[in-house]
């Protein structure tokens, strides 16, 4: 046994995720948590809201209330809709935890004693109207590449470059929209990244053949294009303060001048990653209080973090493109630079000397787009988590979206093609089997599981087929291949209902009992194999499934060579309620009316 650690990019608090968000990040890892799990693997699956930065503080301002409040309210929204669509998080903590602050001040802190922070003075725009820094995004102006005249301070919507506040032309304040603006000089801290470039080369080259193609290659085109210094701190009034006041000298001897620090935080993506980390602190915390202790010892979280006591640690973390290279060049610069001291050569110690734990294999997803179209927060296009529950249950979602999850290229949401393909897994092979099987079961056999008569050829043929697709299925599990997972699974199901048609018990059931029986109780514990196999991808019914049989929920996923009978004769069983209802196409045209459909991308990304 291992132990496995999972990770899922932190939503960001500003708003209710969509379903491109839950595909390409939450839901994957919480298949393959579940997965993990039933395989009997200590298994720990952590989440948090990302609370921080200038969109925290905006969408606060818009609401009218303060950021505290705010982001209290949004993470019990998230946490609850995360829990409605069965997200089996361990913890769904907060980045703004005591937690969090204290990691990410200790951890700047580490930096600056080992040399790698450093104060620079730079250049931000000052709103003499709002009498304050204006960083990021509350600044507006006219973009210098493509002439957009609401560009943003980080990034322009229109060209989606990159920018500076200070690029813009004719900046403005997003908050007072007062064009009085200079600019002045700033003190911020810089995390030296360039002097990791050619450790980080070296560990991602290593990772090549082993992570997603897409991965490495966004990490190394980072560092081809010259790994910069970044400013860790930003002019903002919500997020961790840098307190920097009990800093000691750095390698050279210089104090930090706090003075300067004083009313700056850190940025939102220097602490965001910090928190996966706080996270677990913040899980070791709770379960200690709901066993009635003191707040949990730094052992008990350490040991996924620390090594050596995470030796046997498989981290793994989830993300969409986007997020790549703040986790194969930013966290990392982080966690690798608050280990290292210079040795007596003054040479930095390597990678591998550091006690963090890097993370061993990460999955990113390209983008889940809606009718070819991104998924807008800003602009409400799409389906968002909370709509998509008032229409379907989340098994429904959950099957499409890992069954079309962005692996190799983006994909599309279409309502018709994800009408089509429900109805089709989900009721006609699936749904149909359970109920064929159970009811039959419960109009000839009594409901129950019935004894007698011995395996023929075709149980010898399906458990050859069964054991092939299901070692597909794990291995396919196994290297986080979701979208042949579902393959490979409904391909299982496909099976049961062959054998069903083959064997055809309300036939022998006149002529040959014996033969009947045993259809049925193979039919049976078919279904209880699927409800073990289905559980990570759609746990409520699985769990449906599994008490119709008498099974345990969540169930023990199947070794190599385990015989597929594991239900005891003469068991009573009961065919559930409807499973899977088809989804009509007037449903599909109410959808489409809600929601757009093929028209509402007709303007540009
Ligand atoms: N909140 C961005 C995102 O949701 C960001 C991820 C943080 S992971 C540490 O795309
Ligand atoms: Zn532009």
């Amino acid at each position: 046994m291992s132990r496995i650690l999972i990770t899922s990019a932190l939503p960001y608090i500003n708003g209710i995720k969509h379903l491109g968000t839950l595909a390409g990040s939450m839901l994957p890892a919480d298949v393959y948590a579940r997965f993990q799990r039933s395989r009997g693997h200590e298994t720990l699956y952590i989440c948090a809201t990302d609370e921080h930065g200038t969109p925290t503080e905006l969408a606060a301002a818009e609401a009218g209330v303060a950021p505290a409040d705010f982001c209290a309210d949004m993470h019990r929204v998230q946490y609850d809709l995360g829990r409605r669509f069965g997200l089996s998080w361990d913890h769904f903590g907060r980045s703004s935890s005591p937690q969090n602050h204290r990691l990410t001040q200790r951890f700047a802190q580490t930096l600056w004693e080992s040399g790698f922070i450093e104060e620079r003075v730079t250049q931000q725009v000052y709103s003499l109207a709002d009498k304050r820094f204006l960083p990021d995004r509350y600044v507006i102006g006219t973009c210098p590449h493509c002439g957009y005249e609401a560009a943003r301070g980080d990034q322009c919507e229109n060209c989606t470059r990159v920018l500076d506040p200070a690029d813009l032309i004719h900046p403005r304040s997003a908050i007072s929209g007062s064009t009085e603006i200079e600019i002045r000089g700033s003190k911020h801290l810089f995390l030296r990244q360039s002097l990791f470039a050619e450790k980080l080369r070296g560990w991602i080259e290593g990772k090549k053949g082993d992570w997603p193609l897409l991965v490495t290659s966004i990490a190394l085109k980072w560092l081809d294009e010259g790994l910069q210094d970044r400013g860790i701190t930003r002019d903002l009034a919500w997020g961790v303060p840098v307190n920097a006041m009990d800093w000691g000298p750095n390698p050279d001897g210089v104090l930090p001048d706090a003075a300067g620090l004083a009313e700056k935080v850190f940025y939102v993506w220097f602490d965001a990653p910090i928190e996966y980390i706080a996270a677990t602190w913040e899980w070791a915390d709770a379960r200690a209080q709901e066993a009635g202790r003191d707040p949990a010892s730094d052992a008990e979280w350490e040991r996924w973090w620390r090594l050596p006591e995470a030796a046997d640690v498989t981290y793994v973390e989830f993300m969409g493109k986007d997020n790549v290279p703040f986790h194969t060049v930013g966290f990392p610069c982080t966690l690798i630079g608050a280990n290292e001291r210079r040795d007596a050569e003054g040479r930095w110690s390597g990678v591998n000397n550091s006690p963090w734990k890097l993370v061993d294999e990460l999955k990113g997803f390209n983008w889940l787009d809606y009718y070819g179209g991104r998924f807008s927060t800003s602009q409400g296009r799409g389906v968002f988590m909370d709509a998509a529950l008032e229409l379907l249950a989340p098994d429904y979602w959950r099957w499409w979206l890992v069954a079309n999850a962005p692996e190799s290229s983006d994909s599309s949401f279409v309502w018709e093609q994800f009408q089509a393909q429900v109805n089709a897994d989900l009721a006609d092979v699936l749904g149909n089997f359970v109920n064929r099987i159970l009811k039959f079961t419960e109009t000839r056999f009594e409901g129950v599981v019935p004894d007698g008569g011995e395996a023929g050829p075709l149980e010898q043929k399906l458990g050859i087929d069964v054991a092939a697709k299901l070692a597909e299925l794990t291995g396919y599990l196994e290297d986080r291949e979701f979208r042949k997972s579902t393959t490979a699974l409904r391909q299982l199901w496909v099976l049961g209902n062959q054998y069903l048609t083959e064997a055809a018990p309300w036939t022998a059931m006149k002529t040959d009992p014996a033969r009947a029986a045993v259809a049925v109780r193979t039919g049976l514990n078919l279904v209880a194999l699927f409800a073990k196999l289905s559980e990570p991808f759609i746990p409520f019914a699985a769990e449906t499934i599994a008490l119709a049989v008498g099974e345990d929920f969540p169930g023990r996923w199947p070794e190599p060579g385990q015989p597929l009978e594991i239900l005891p004769p003469g068991r009573k069983v009961q065919a559930p309620e409807v499973l899977f209802r088809k989804i009509e196409d007037s449903q599909v045209a109410e959808w489409i009316a809600r929601f757009g459909g093929a028209e509402t991308v007709a303007e540009p990304a």
